[in-house]
């Protein structure tokens, strides 16, 4: 029978476990990826395994999200960064060369191979035919050390695309139809391969911009075939020898197909708080607008900001708009630099920004009180952009720029002006002079093997958890409802420098939510009393940081029962040693409160034994069946305290 191109490349890497969906398997992982602000702990959980260098074809550590440097911290962060990777054979990518997933599509990005990042967004790689999976930074720690990656094997979604998208609409306003059709929710255990005759109408960047996004649905990851398209990319980027091509045979088959008429795409976007929220441009048109911001690891490319250029060139942003833009990469920013774009857009009124996260993440850029910001970005989650109560709208580039010129909500279409079409250069910009590549030696790093590792005062040891107890006898310390995001249960912006420090970033578990409860679980934990949070639906969406899963083991979670998971977090939470189970009842989520006395007898042997779970709410005087659909892996990682414990010496 024929293979689809999951399919195929997951097979080609499947070291042990049935290609069944549903069935855990481990999977070889080729390349990794991390980003500073999830890297420090990766790597500082790479050095605890005791290994002397990476055993993955290839490592790279970008630095992106923490570029401000105020104060030491982040700083010492970089030089730790550059340090180990010149000891264990990483290629580091140095602070202004670009976003981690940018930087990893124009240079590393290979079709048929598996990619392993410390970020959610890893997906990026999908554009170029490769599975390119995001995970906790435990997990990437140990794909470094030659380990593999355990996933669901997953069910395939065919998307197929069909006509071309007309001028305005683009890339984006495919993946925000994605979002209005999938939703953020109930997409755990399934990849979307695309597929049919609309995917030769892309390139390369643009179906980036689509896979990057897939995780906004909670997908695994999303892939595009190796083509003519991808090859023409790869040659661009000096890489062509590296093209294979990859395609779904004839009689390949699928768990699901869904059809996406590209000719029948208007101008979207995804209204706050949630990428889910996806309505047209021309329902809000007219709204004044305080704030745009462009670029992104979703919509940064360089066509992404010529084509800006060239609406704004001539043109000057409105006063009422303050307009930044971040261009992806180096490579981006210095082509537009050559090709005059650059002054297009400064003429325009654009404050260039770093070739970093930045505003995305909320380490800059926050809007003003209650101001309309609209963003390139994936994710306008409540408060995220580092103001509470601002309304960030995600659009494309096109309908950003619409909104420079006019100062309100405009549908680019209705702008009146010609669509300026911008294609793919023949040869993009290389140079890469900002990676320090390990064994060369530079003027700012030592050379491979000889590198001595630094740690400033802000690089702290990662914690240890105890073995998972023989009953779990606490208190419901939160609860939650749906949709809960890793940006609700260790917000970053601001916060990002305590990164690297365990006990300080945990003060501010659940402070977007509730500012009492680090205060409370760490006083529990003292008094030995565990917590136990409880959520509604999608508990964890979005980012892969980890921190959502080891902070709250520093403060003494021991369990979440939620009615249901997503799927980076969940192995986070199984990493870190905190048990994750679902309502067998989802109506039972409401015979919990906040402070009830909870119970879970021996969940250890419950656990080992695949027994029937109950958790005692002593408060309410009432039983509730609760499940964990765990692997036997998984199980043995739980019962261990956490990944870590079991995988020293891998
Ligand atoms: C994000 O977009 O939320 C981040 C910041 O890139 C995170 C990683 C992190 O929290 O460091 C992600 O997407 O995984
Ligand atoms: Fe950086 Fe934003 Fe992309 Fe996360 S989503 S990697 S913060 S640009």
């Amino acid at each position: 029978m024929g293979k689809n191109i999951v399919q195929k490349i997951l097979d080609a890497h499947l070291v042990s476990g049935e290609p069944v969906p549903g069935q855990e398997v481990a999977i070889r992982i080729d390349q990794t990826l991390t980003q500073d602000a999830t890297g420090t702990m990766t790597y500082l959980q790479f050095e605890a395994m005791g290994l002397d260098a990476v055993k993955a074809e290839l490592a790279v550590s970008y630095v992106d999200h923490n570029t401000i440097q105020i104060g030491f911290e982040n700083a010492d962060d970089h030089r730790y960064l550059q340090t180990v990777a010149a000891k264990y054979g990483i290629i580091f990518s140095r602070a202004g060369n670009g976003i981690c997933h940018q930087v990893h599509l124009e240079r590393f990005g290979r079709p048929g191979k598996t990619l392993l990042g410390a970020d959610s967004h890893t997906p990026t790689g999908g554009g170029v035919g490769m599975i390119a999976m995001g995970a906790g930074g435990l997990d990437v720690a140990v794909a470094m050390g030659g380990g593999p990656f355990y996933i669901t094997y997953p069910k395939v979604c065919l998307i197929k695309l069909t006509g071309r998208l007309q001028p305005w609409v683009s890339a984006k306003d495919v993946i925000l139809k994605m979002l209005e059709i999938f939703s953020t929710k109930g997409n755990v255990g399934w990849i979307f391969e695309y597929g049919g005759p609309g995917v030769a109408t892309l390139s390369v960047p643009e179906r980036a911009t689509i896979t990057n996004m897939g995780a906004e649905m909670g997908v695994t990851t999303s892939v595009f075939p190796s083509d003519a398209e991808t090859r023409r990319f790869l040659a661009a980027q000096g890489r062509e020898e590296q093209w294979i091509e990859l395609l779904a045979d004839p009689d390949a088959t699928y768990d699901k197909i869904v059809e996406v008429d590209l000719s029948s795409l208007e101008p979207l976007t995804a209204a706050p708080h949630s990428p889910g929220n996806v309505m047209p441009v021309r329902q809000v048109a007219g709204m004044p607008v305080q704030q745009v911001e462009i670029g992104s690891c979703t919509n940064s490319s360089y066509v992404d900001m010529v084509r800006v250029a060239r609406i704004l060139k001539g043109r000057r942003a409105h006063p009422d708009v303050s307009f930044a833009v971040a261009p992806g990469s180096r490579q981006v920013l210095q082509m537009l630099a050559r090709d005059g774009s650059l002054a297009s857009l400064l003429d325009a009124g654009a404050r260039i920004m770093e070739s970093a996260c930045g505003f995305c993440i909320g380490n800059s850029q926050s809007p003003p009180s209650g101001a309309v910001s609209l963003r390139t970005n994936n994710r306008n989650f409540e408060g995220r952009s580092g103001t509470k109560d601002a309304q960030v709208y995600l659009v494309s580039p096109e309908t950003a720029a619409a909104a420079v010129i006019t100062g309100k909500f405009t549908d680019p279409r209705d702008l009146g002006l010609a669509y300026p079409q911008v294609d793919m250069p023949e040869r993009f910009f290389i140079d890469d002079s900002m990676f320090i590549f390990p064994g060369a030696r530079s003027e700012t790093g030592p050379s491979a093997g000889e590198a001595e590792i630094y740690r400033g005062p802000n690089i702290g040891e990662p914690p240890k958890n105890a073995p998972l107890p023989a009953e779990i006898k606490g208190q419901a310390t939160i609860k939650v409802g749906d949709k809960i995001t890793t940006d609700h249960i260790m917000p970053a912006g601001q916060l990002l420098k305590y990164r690297s420090n365990v006990p300080k970033y945990a003060t501010y578990v659940f402070s977007p939510v509730d500012e009492t409860f680090a205060a409370r679980a760490a006083a529990n934990r003292d008094a030995g009393i565990h917590n136990i949070i409880i959520a509604g639906e999608s508990y964890g969406q979005g980012s892969s940081r980890e921190h959502a899963a080891l902070c709250p083991m520093y403060l003494g979670v021991k369990a979440v029962i939620a009615k249901s998971f997503e799927r980076i977090h969940i192995a986070n939470l199984i990493n870190f040693g905190i048990v994750p189970l679902t309502f067998v009842n989802p109506a039972d989520y409401d015979r919990i409160q906040t402070g009830d006395e909870l119970v879970i007898p021996d969940i250890r042997a419950a656990l080992g034994e695949k027994a029937p779970i109950s958790v005692e709410n002593r408060t309410q005087g009432v039983e509730i069946p609760v499940e964990a659909n765990l692997s036997e892996r998984q199980v043995k990682i739980l019962l261990a305290g956490g990944l870590l414990n079991t995988v020293a010496g891998v």
